[in-house]
């Protein structure tokens, strides 16, 4: 029994029970324990039976089952229990041995976590997991990062049990992120352009059944002919296959069954929040992120629609367009072009990070880890790769060749579908989002000048010139023009 397996699992609720059972199918002996036992009892004699696992009912027995250097892994929620797991298991391991989190903590907790480990010679990894349930049981996107000591002797498990990508499906989506949280925040990244991502697919879905009156099977084939294009990607395939889906209590479409107020757990905040910390404008992702907080104030919305007023109506109604196959194909340029704004502010965010850490990310290689397995994973991943293949100093992707050429190419039907929304009243906070960063990012100048100026006015915060080097300050009140 003694020192028989290769990794330790802790935290058996659903993402731990299926890595467990990834890691056995992959042909590695894992020990299991869970906080509550019974759930270690119901995991063995249940999904477990039959398979490498050893099921431990005290953490002791976990530690002692593990070959040396031991590997342990925590599938518990983020935050105290993260600490609290780590403060119980550290005082059993011996120096060399592994820590990795393997749950959506902070990466600021995990940076915590190396430097308190670091004295007893414990190794920590901070590894984003991503791809839900099924991602966990046959093969997730993994993101490790921390002490890059341990990398070699985790590498071979996460890269076995991993999504693979490639011509030959053999290229796991699993690699180094980086030192101290650089995982974690990859994955905080990830998780903050998965909101993007589903946010922008319902503002789409919203002009095509609000103001196109398209219905569900509509819907569905529409989706469908954009899965077999750029937008490819797990995203669209499954809202496709949403459309389809039937409520079995009304015969309804189960999607107009659904209260339409949105749940987040606060990943997708933390990207935001961390953005406004390093002072980067990644505004699709925040609005996305306000985009749900504004849906969960449904009772307030429903007392003020019956008060404010605004447009109300199909296209048709307006006479907008008459050609509803155009408006489609703008919504997918428009989609299309918004993505690109969004996954260029989330790379942004990722380059402004690891200038402030000094985590050195391999940009490219980010794009392939969410390749397979994540919930963002498109055949688009490729293009951003490929972009940072051209040029790994590359300032934003929108300055990339293919990117450049795509933006231009949709611009006019993202432009023609903002105009639309706005003018029938359909609110579209992301796309709208992409548009004002695109085109303030390719703009010289900005009306940031005036800024400038009420600033110095009100708090003598000075100003710089265009045509001398310097901070100056201007006396306003002696110099403005008299009232009246
Ligand atoms: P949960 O996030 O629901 O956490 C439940 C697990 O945490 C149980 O094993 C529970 O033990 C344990 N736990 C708690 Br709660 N407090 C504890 C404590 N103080 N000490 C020890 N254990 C404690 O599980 P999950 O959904 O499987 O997710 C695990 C991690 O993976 C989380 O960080 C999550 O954010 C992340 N993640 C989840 C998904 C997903 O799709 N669910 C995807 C990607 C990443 P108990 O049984 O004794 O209560």
């Amino acid at each position: 029994m003694a020192q028989q397996c290769d990794i330790g699992l802790i935290g058996l609720a659903v993402m731990g029970q299926n890595l467990v059972l990834n890691m056995a199918d992959h042909g590695f002996a894992v020990a299991a324990y869970n906080r509550t036992t019974s759930r270690v009892d119901d995991f063995i004699i249940g999904p477990a039976k039959g398979k490498t696992v050893l099921g431990c009912r005290r953490l002791e027995d976990l530690v002692q089952t593990l070959k040396k250097p031991r590997i342990a892994m925590l599938m518990v929620k983020a935050g105290d229990p993260v600490k609290q797991t780590v403060e119980q298991l550290a005082p059993l391991l011996e120096p060399g041995d592994i820590i990795i989190d393997g749950g959506n903590s902070h990466f600021l907790d995990t940076e915590e976590q190396i430097r308190k480990l670091q004295d007893l010679g414990i190794l920590y990894l901070g590894a984003g997991i991503s791809g839900g349930e099924e991602g966990a049981r046959y093969g997730p996107s993994i993101m490790p990062g921390g002490t890059e000591e341990a990398w070699p002797l985790v590498r071979p498990i996460f890269q076995a049990i991993a999504a693979k990508v490639g011509p030959n499906n053999d290229i796991p989506c699993c690699e180094w992120v980086g030192p101290g949280g650089a995982g974690h925040y990859v994955k905080i990244v990830h998780n903050g352009i998965e909101y993007g991502d589903m946010q922008l697919i319902c503002e789409a879905y919203s002009l095509l059944k609000d103001g196109l009156g398209l219905n569900n099977d509509t819907l569905y084939d529409v989706f469908a002919e954009w899965n077999r294009g750029e937008l490819d990607s797990y995203l669209i395939e499954i809202t496709r296959d949403i459309f389809s889906v039937k409520d079995e209590k009304t015969g309804n479409a189960l999607v107009d069954m659904i209260l339409d107020r949105a749940g987040q757990k606060g990943t997708g905040k933390w990207t935001s929040q961390h953005a406004l910390d390093l002072g980067v404008p990644t505004t699709l992702i925040t609005e996305a992120v306000f985009a749900r907080s504004l849906s969960a104030l449904k009772k307030k919305r429903v007392r003020a629609s019956r008060m404010l007023s605004g447009p109300q109506g199909t296209i048709a109604e307006f006479r907008l367009t008459a050609n509803k196959d155009e408006f489609i194909e703008q919504v997918r340029k428009a989609l299309f072009a918004s993505k690109i704004c969004s996954y260029a502010q989330g790379f942004f965010q990722l380059q402004a990070a690891a200038a402030e850490y000094g985590w050195g990310l391999d940009y490219g290689e980010i794009a392939m880890l969410w390749r397979g397995g994540c919930i963002i994973r498109a055949t688009f991943l490729e293009d951003i790769k490929a972009a940072y293949d051209r040029n790994s100093e590359l300032e934003n992707l929108l300055l990339d060749k293919y990117f450049k050429e795509a933006v231009t190419a949709n611009q006019s039907a993202w432009r023609r579908v903002i105009c639309t929304a706005t003018e029938i009243g359909i609110p579209i906070p992301a796309m709208g989002a992409a548009l004002n960063y695109y085109d303030s990012y390719r703009s010289e100048r900005l009306p940031h000048n005036l800024l400038q100026a009420q600033r110095d006015y009100f708090g003598s915060h000075r100003y710089e010139r265009v045509d001398e080097e310097g901070n100056f300050h201007t006396d306003w009140v002696g110099k403005r023009r008299k009232p009246g």
